[in-house]
Order: C-alpha cells, then structure tokens, then sequence
C-alpha cells in the first residue's frame, strides 16, 4: 500500500514518543511509513526526503525532534505538503526546547506544533488523518467512529472510583 503519511523523528531515541503516532494511524486505518532524518546528523537525506515526500504521494508529514528540534522547521523549508511538529520530551529541559523551537517559526513556513511527548504524538496522528479526511470518506469514518467511542468510554464510567 502507497504510505500517505510520514512519521519521520531525529534519532532512535525519538520512537518511545513517535510510535503512538503511528498507533493511531493504524487504528484509523491511515498507511504510514516511517524514517530517522536527522536535521544535523543527516542534513543532506532530510532535504533530499523533504524533496520527495509530495512527488512520492505522501500527504502529511509528522516530525518529531527533542532539543534543538530543528527537523519540523527544515522539513517545512523544503515541502508544500502541510508539516506537524511533535515535541520530544529533552533529558536536560524536560521538552520546553523542543516545544519553542518547533512552535518558533519565521512567518511565511508553517509547522503545526502539537504537545510534548505522548500526547503530541497521538494527536499528530489523529489531525494528520482528519487532515485526508477532508477529501477521503472511508478516513472521515473512521475518525468519526473513533471520537464517538472515546465519549462513549467516558460516559459509560462516570464514576472514576468504579474504573
Ligand atoms: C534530536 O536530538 C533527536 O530528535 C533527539 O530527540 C535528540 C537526542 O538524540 P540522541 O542523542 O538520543 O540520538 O536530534
């Protein structure tokens, strides 16, 4: 299956936070695949990546960095496709750089910032998929489906001392 999500991360070290993206991606039935690109390890593959994402039929690219995060930023540099920033929780500033240095872009290049750590990561691959569910009808389902069972989960256990 053609992937039309990328979830692309700096390092290794990044995947414990960046698979829960591909995990919703999988549950809402988006093909993803899945690289390290590395802006300052591998400067040279990422703009070669960044490049061919669109041509290739990727829709959406998720990227997630920690410290000085520049990968969302550079990827945006180098791509019309719409860019979601995923902070990585950084061992010496808890993910605040992360987060600053993702969010912080020049006017004129976008990246989407999503929230530190797990949860960035999840709801990267939930908007990424609401993203096609603008012009995909089995994706607009899907999402449905699994907002409605989310608030179904809630109200079928009020009472957090019976869960
Ligand atoms: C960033 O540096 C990566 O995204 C990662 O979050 C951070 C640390 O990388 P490693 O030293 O663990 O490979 O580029």
């Amino acid at each position: 299956m053609q992937p039309r999500v990328a979830v692309i991360m700096g390092s290794t070290s990044d995947w414990p936070i960046m698979e829960h993206a591909v995990t919703m991606l999988e549950r809402l039935g988006v093909e993803c695949e899945t690289r390290i690109v590395s802006a300052h390890r591998t400067p040279d593959l990422l703009f070669d990546y960044a490049g061919e994402a669109a041509p290739r039929g990727i829709e959406v690219i998720i990227a997630g960095a920690g410290g000085a995060a520049h990968l969302p930023g550079m990827v945006a540099s180098k791509t019309p496709l719409p860019v979601l920033g995923v902070p990585v929780e950084s061992k010496s500033l808890k993910g605040i750089d992360s987060l600053l240095s993702i969010a912080q872009m020049p006017g004129g290049v976008a990246v989407g910032t999503l929230a530190i750590g797990k949860a960035g990561a999840t709801n990267a691959g939930l908007l990424a998929a609401q993203i096609i569910a603008t012009h995909d009808a089995d994706v607009r389902r899907a999402v449905e489906t699994f907002r409605a069972e989310q608030t179904q989960k809630v109200l079928d256990t009020p009472d957090p001392r019976a869960q």
